[in-house]
C-alpha cells in the first residue's frame, strides 16, 4: 500500500509551518505502508496541482495532507471539506478568493474516507490531545482537502483521502500568550498513528464512537 503524505510550507508571519516539519520526519515506511512524502505551496492556485501531478505519477492508495491550525489544541482529523474559498489572509501568491466556490460542478462538501474516530481513539491512546474536527475552515487547508476530494469524485474513484490539523509547535508560541502548542516528537507521534489505524482499517468500517 502507498500513502501520499503532504504538508505545506509556512505561511503569513510564520517562518516555520509544523506540517511539512512533521511530514518529512515520518518514516519511509509505516504499518508495511510506503510513505510518499510532499511538500506543498500555501497556495489557492497551486497546490491542488501539485497533489494531482503527484496522484497521477505516485498512484497512492491514499492521500492524507497535513496542516497547521494555530490556535487549536491537539490533532483535529477532518471529517468534511466544503466548496469554499473564503480567505481571511491571503496567500503565498498574495492571492485572498472572498466567498469563491472551488468547483463550480463540485458537491457543496464531500466526507474523508479516512476512520477519524479510528484515528483520534489512536492518538489519544499515545497520551496525546485529539478530536475530531467538523470545518477544516474555508483557507487553503480545506482547499486541498476539497480539491482531492473533487479529483477522487471526478478520475479516482478507488481513491482514500482526508486531512489532519495539527497545532503550533512551542516556538511559534513564545509571542503569542495562552496559545496552545504541541513538540514535533508529538507531532510525528500522533501522526504515525493515525496513519498505521489507516492502514489498520482498510477495508473496515469506522464505526465506534470516540467517547
Ligand atoms: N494551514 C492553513 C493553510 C496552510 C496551513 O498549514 C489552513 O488551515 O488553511
Amino acid at each position: 500500500m502507498k500513502i501520499l503524505v503532504t504538508g505545506f510550507d509556512p505561511f503569513s508571519t510564520d517562518k516555520i509551518n509544523p506540517a511539512f516539519e512533521t511530514v518529512k520526519r515520518l518514516p519511509d515506511s509505516i504499518a508495511d505502508a510506503t510513505i510518499l512524502k510532499l511538500e506543498i505551496p500555501t497556495a489557492f492556485k497551486r497546490c491542488g496541482e501539485v497533489v494531482h501531478q503527484e496522484i497521477v505519477s505516485a498512484h497512492p492508495d491514499y492521500v492524507l495532507n497535513v496542516g497547521q491550525a494555530g490556535g487549536r489544541f491537539g490533532i483535529t482529523p477532518e471529517r468534511i471539506a466544503i466548496n469554499l474559498d473564503d480567505g481571511r489572509i491571503a496567500d503565498n501568491d498574495n492571492y485572498r478568493p472572498i466567498n469563491q466556490p472551488i468547483e463550480a460542478d463540485g458537491a457543496t462538501a464531500y466526507f474523508t474516507q479516512l476512520p477519524v474516530n479510528a484515528m483520534t481513539r489512536a492518538i489519544r491512546k499515545e497520551g496525546l490531545p485529539s478530536s475530531i474536527s467538523l470545518s477544516a475552515g474555508t483557507y487553503v487547508c480545506n482547499h486541498i482537502m476539497y480539491e482531492v476530494q473533487y479529483r477522487r469524485a471526478t478520475e479516482f474513484p478507488e481513491l482514500k483521502a482526508g486531512f489532519m490539523h495539527i497545532p503550533f509547535l512551542p516556538t511559534q508560541v513564545v509571542n503569542r500568550p495562552n496559545m496552545p502548542s504541541q513538540s514535533l516528537d508529538d507531532d510525528i507521534c500522533g501522526v504515525v498513528e493515525a496513519i498505521k489505524t489507516m492502514v489498520e482499517m482498510d477495508g473496515r468500517s469506522d464505526v465506534d464512537s470516540i467517547e
